[in-house]
């Protein structure tokens, strides 16, 4: 199989977690495409009935919609049962960077609104410590040039995101995005905590305690880690 086929076959996967009669979170990637297109068809099929979706960005909200399936804005429910979403790295605690898509601010907010987190990978995404994947950072443009360098001097090695114009590439917020090309993370709480504490930094995409299922794409088939 290869690398689309693991992200289908866990895409698929995962759907079997959605109930009829709930909130789902749709996270955003190329691995949740797959599980918003089977999500959708088991929806049309009357298979999963009365859902209401939350979504992280407005690529899932369209394609959500597409499908028929409703959606609503993360201020107009009073919970989301669960979230599914894709993940850039997960390390052997389970711990994970997210935000290689710029989405990590929304997909954080609708993760720590849900009951459940699911994570979707393929095998490539498992690594024994996080920091090898760079860890995207949300920045607000007002002075983000001290916050770069605030980032320098704690040798956390910053880069702005630029696109293929090179300008900054903006977030849904239109926020900018710097990513942090660390090498190893080794004390991810810490970073967090310290990360957390500055002001000019939205949202950064370690994503620590959240998830509560990840579904990983082998060669053999999925393998649910609980
Ligand atoms: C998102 O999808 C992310 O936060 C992460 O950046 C990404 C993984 O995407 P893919 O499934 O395309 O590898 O949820």
């Amino acid at each position: 199989m290869n690398q689309d086929e693991l992200k289908k076959a866990v895409g698929v996967k995962s759907v079997d977690y959605i109930k009829s009669d709930t909130v789902v979170g749709l996270g955003t990637g190329s691995t949740v495409y797959y599980m918003i297109e089977e999500l959708g068809k088991r929806y049309q099929s009357g298979e999963i009935k009365n859902i209401v979706a939350v979504t992280t960005s407005s690529r899932s909200e369209k394609q959500a919609q597409s499908l028929g399936i409703p959606t609503k804005d993360l201020n107009d429910v009073d919970h989301i049962d669960l979230t599914i979403d894709g993940a850039d790295q997960i390390d052997k605690n389970y711990q994970g960077i997210k935000g290689g898509g710029a989405a990590h601010l929304l997909e954080k907010m609708v993760a720590i609104n849900s009951t459940k987190n699911i994570w979707i990978v393929d095998q490539s995404k498992m690594a024994d410590t996080l920091g090898s994947f760079p860890l995207p950072l949300e920045v607000i443009p007002f002075g983000c040039q001290k916050t770069f360098e605030d980032l320098q001097k704690e040798n956390l090695k910053p880069e702005f995101r630029l696109d293929e114009n090179g300008k900054c590439v903006l977030t849904h917020n239109k926020n900018y995005v710097i990513d942090l090309k660390v090498g190893t993370i080794e004390h991810p709480h810490l970073l967090a905590d310290w990360l957390d504490h500055q002001v000019g930094i939205v949202a950064h995409g370690l994503f620590l305690d959240i998830v509560n299922t990840i579904i990983v794409g082998f060669e053999d088939g999925p393998k649910v880690i609980d």
